[in-house]
């Protein structure tokens, strides 16, 4: 693609390239492109508005606190979706279950949405990058029912379409249809999302290291090995790695598709299935990390292929260069 193609453009060109396209993903990649413009209107003025700023007093299924732009971020979202007829139902992190729209338009959308609205909240009333995730899926039940729970429990090798904006020192869209990753930045000057990295790929190896350390005491002994591993100086092997750890996965998932790198955020002994969450975090950035070249396990499987069965299980998570991926996988 040339010099100042749009993520629009992007999306017509990759969809007109598939034989069977309706333009009905087309459309709905067109929906979140103008969602994640409201909420990234909204992010930026976040430390100006004090009714964004702020908890919501209530706490989401997660038992995390509600950040008020949480709430926000979701709201605009599902009201984006609900407003096309391409979808027929979403999930999202921040609700409780999933919500199968009623409108006829609605309910003959062959495609379902999870999303994780906004990531890394914690990091909002500070300034830190955060994050909005998202993957797409063709439902299971029949053109014109109302979306059900196993439209939303596939395994993440059925994903027709997954990806991340990141709202950080630029806003960024990071979108792949299987046709690999491409990354747009948002030039808010005209409102556009133009493609500034085609075609990513995660180097084979690299030498940073994303993990909340603070969590030591209750990792196994495997992970805990490899930590030493990654601190013990070893110039031949160009050890020891850098450590860094945002607390925005996406922040650093992105950073570590760039540079090279892992993030991981195993099992411990306090939360034996981690913390993030199969459906709207693992599974979409498993599935950008794959067409980028790169490895997502949860320390055993294939994060692609785990058969979810719940809406909100959560799962250990592994994801960056297949080298390092490979190196940790030595020490379980
Ligand atoms: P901890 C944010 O809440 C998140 O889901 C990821 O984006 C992030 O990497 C992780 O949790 C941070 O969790 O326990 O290290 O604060």
């Amino acid at each position: 693609m040339g010099k100042f193609t749009t993520l629009g453009e992007h999306i017509l060109h990759s969809q007109y390239a598939k034989a069977n396209s309706t333009g009905e993903l087309t459309h709905l990649l067109s929906c979140i492109r103008l969602a994640a413009k409201v909420v990234n209107s909204e992010i930026n003025k976040a430390g100006l508005v004090d009714e964004i700023m702020g908890k919501m007093g209530k706490t989401n299924i997660q038992g995390e606190d509600q950040q008020k732009l949480d709430d926000y971020a979701n709201r605009k979202f599902i009201d984006a979706f609900e407003a096309r007829s391409q979808i027929c139902g979403v999930a999202s992190e921040e609700e409780d279950s999933y919500i199968a729209f009623e409108k006829e338009s609605c309910r003959n959308g062959k495609y379902v949405v999870l999303i994780d609205p906004l990531d890394g909240s914690s990091n909002i009333d500070v300034n830190v990058s955060i994050g909005t995730i998202f993957s797409i899926y063709r439902r299971v039940t029949p053109i014109g029912s109302k979306a059900e729970l196993k439209d939303f429990l596939q395994k993440g090798t059925e994903i027709v379409a997954a990806g991340y904006v990141v709202y950080g020192s630029s806003t960024i869209m990071v979108l792949s249809v299987g046709q690999g990753v491409h990354g747009f930045t948002f030039d808010p000057s005209v409102g556009v999302f133009y493609l500034s990295h085609d075609n990513i790929q995660f180097p084979k190896s690299g030498s940073i290291y994303s993990v909340n350390e603070g969590n030591y005491p209750f990792f196994s002994d495997g992970i805990k090995s490899y930590l030493r591993y990654c601190k013990e100086h070893d110039d031949a092997s160009g050890r020891p790695l850098t450590s860094r750890y945002i607390g925005s996965m996406v922040s650093d998932f992105h950073r570590n598709m760039i540079k090279g790198g892992i993030y991981l955020y195993p099992s411990t002994t306090l939360a034996p299935q981690g913390k993030l969450r199969l459906l709207y975090e693992c599974k979409p950035m498993a599935f950008l990390a794959e067409q980028a070249g790169g490895i997502a396990t949860d320390g055993q499987n294939r994060i692609l292929e785990i058969e979810p069965t719940e809406l909100h299980q959560r799962c250990p998570f592994i994801v960056g260069s297949p080298d390092m991926v490979n190196k940790l996988k030595e020490f379980l």
